[in-house]
């Protein structure tokens, strides 16, 4: 409900106010000016890499604004495999051919465990969590992930589904308890209200076997499995909205999230950081020996299931013109998925900008236009 009155509050105010400035925060009441007009999956205003994963079409100038969204694509992704992962988003330029994956915040290391070639998503106190996208889109498919978790209390690690209107579908453990996953989903940021969050039990400990998670995502159902075996099942029809009459079924195209993050830490909310297991200790001795908190990723599948064909010149997909209020309509698209311009000029403030171009007005004409 509180959402529909949002997109219908969009559709009467969005000619009249417009985020004017860079940087400003734009949603779809204030979706962004002309001048900046992509609104980033964090919800701020700007150009170049704000335009490419998670730009959000129903908040930014147009709903052409956002470059569209790379297509599914059938593959099996080994994450130990580090040139398909580049260590920046910022200095992407939205060809997802070149890149499996983006590093959004943090860092990675690859290393290897119980013989198997992996990646460590990082966690430190100063520099904070890890967050990987991957730079294509799924619109409905099964994924699994290959995954060892943390074990600390308010360290979490996370396996989910994210697309640019926030439906999300979520695997997540809390770092306390090893011997549980929980699963989650949400549509346009909302909790459907006859669902929430399930717990699943009985797994052998997350921190030292490697399990495969899965989300089996389909245009009518959703499946939550662990090494092959079903945990959860939740069909669209039972997320209908018994006010609204409206299905609060994920139904948009999403990049694939892994992460690792501090829940357990002051400037989260209480209830937060009581989910996630309590604050996190920084004198662990894990935490102390290593100089960093950790989660492991050894590969993602992705079998795609998209509801129609793509034709062979398909690349990406977009959200229609005529979005209905409750389901944006999202069509294949040929439109190239890419942004000319120097990415990396967009994410830095006015004061570092103009350190760079005082050093470096050449190199930075050299290598960024691209
Ligand atoms: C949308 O953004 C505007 C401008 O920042 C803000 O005033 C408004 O409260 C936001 N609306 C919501 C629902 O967050
Ligand atoms: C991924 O691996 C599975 C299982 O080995 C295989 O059936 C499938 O064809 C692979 N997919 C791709 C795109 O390589
Ligand atoms: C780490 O990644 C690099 C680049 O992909 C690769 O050459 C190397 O073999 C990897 N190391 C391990 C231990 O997997
Ligand atoms: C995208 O990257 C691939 C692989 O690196 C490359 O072959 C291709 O030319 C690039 N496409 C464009 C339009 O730059
Ligand atoms: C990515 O690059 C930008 C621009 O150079 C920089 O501000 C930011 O800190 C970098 N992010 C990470 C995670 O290194
Ligand atoms: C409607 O949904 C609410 C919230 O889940 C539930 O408490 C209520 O029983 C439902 N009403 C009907 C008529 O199904
Ligand atoms: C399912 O769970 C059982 C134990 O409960 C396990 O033996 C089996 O390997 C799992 N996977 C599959 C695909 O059945
Ligand atoms: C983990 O933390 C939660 C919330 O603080 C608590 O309820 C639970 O008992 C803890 N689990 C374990 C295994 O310590
Ligand atoms: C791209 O799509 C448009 C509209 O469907 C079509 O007219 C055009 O031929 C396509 N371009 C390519 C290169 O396939
Ligand atoms: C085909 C389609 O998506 N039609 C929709 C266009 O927008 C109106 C208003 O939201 C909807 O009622 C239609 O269903």
């Amino acid at each position: 409900m509180k959402q529909l009155y949002l997109l219908s509050s969009f559709l009467t105010s969005a000619v009249l106010v417009h985020a004017a400035q860079q940087g400003a925060t734009c949603n779809s009441t204030t979706p962004c000016s002309s001048q900046y007009p992509c609104c980033s999956e964090y919800g701020f205003c700007g150009d170049g890499y704000y335009c490419l994963g998670g730009c959000n079409p129903l908040a930014s100038n147009t709903l052409t604004s956002c470059k569209s969204s790379p297509m599914c694509s059938n593959a099996n992704y080994t994450l130990s495999d580090t040139s398909r992962i580049l260590s920046n988003y910022t200095y992407f330029n939205g060809n997802a051919s070149e890149y499996d994956w983006v590093v959004e915040q943090g860092s990675i290391i690859n290393t290897t465990s119980d013989g198997e070639p992996a990646i460590a998503v990082l966690l430190t106190e100063s520099g904070g969590g890890t967050l990987l996208s991957s730079t294509r889109y799924v619109h409905y498919g099964q994924i699994t992930a290959r995954l060892k978790t943390g074990r600390w209390a308010g360290v979490v690690t996370a396996f989910i589904t994210m697309s640019s209107i926030k439906d999300e579908i979520d695997w997540e453990f809390p770092g306390n308890q090893t011997t549980t996953g929980q699963t989650n989903y949400f549509w346009q940021g909302v909790i459907p209200a006859q669902t929430a969050g399930v717990i699943e039990t009985g797994l052998t400990d997350t921190y030292s076997n490697w399990h495969d998670f899965t989300i089996d995502w389909q245009p009518d159902s959703l499946t939550f499995l662990v090494d092959g075996n079903v945990t959860r099942t939740v069909t669209a029809a039972q997320t209908t909205n018994n006010v609204t009459g409206v299905v609060q079924f994920p139904n948009t195209p999403s990049r694939i999230q892994l992460s690792i993050w501090p829940a357990g830490i002051s400037t989260e909310p209480q209830g937060t950081v009581q989910w996630a297991g309590g604050m996190i200790n920084w004198n662990d001795p894990d935490y102390v020996s290593a100089g960093h908190f950790y989660a492991l990723f050894q590969s993602v599948s992705v079998q795609c299931n998209d509801p129609t064909t793509p034709s062979a010149s398909d690349t990406s997909y977009v959200y229609g013109t005529n979005s209905s209020l409750d389901l944006p309509s999202i069509a294949f698209s040929n439109a190239s998925t890419m942004i000319n311009d120097a990415p990396a000029l967009m994410g830095i403030s006015t004061s570092a900008m103009s350190i760079w171009l005082g050093v470096s007005v050449a190199l930075v004409l050299g290598s960024l236009v691209l």
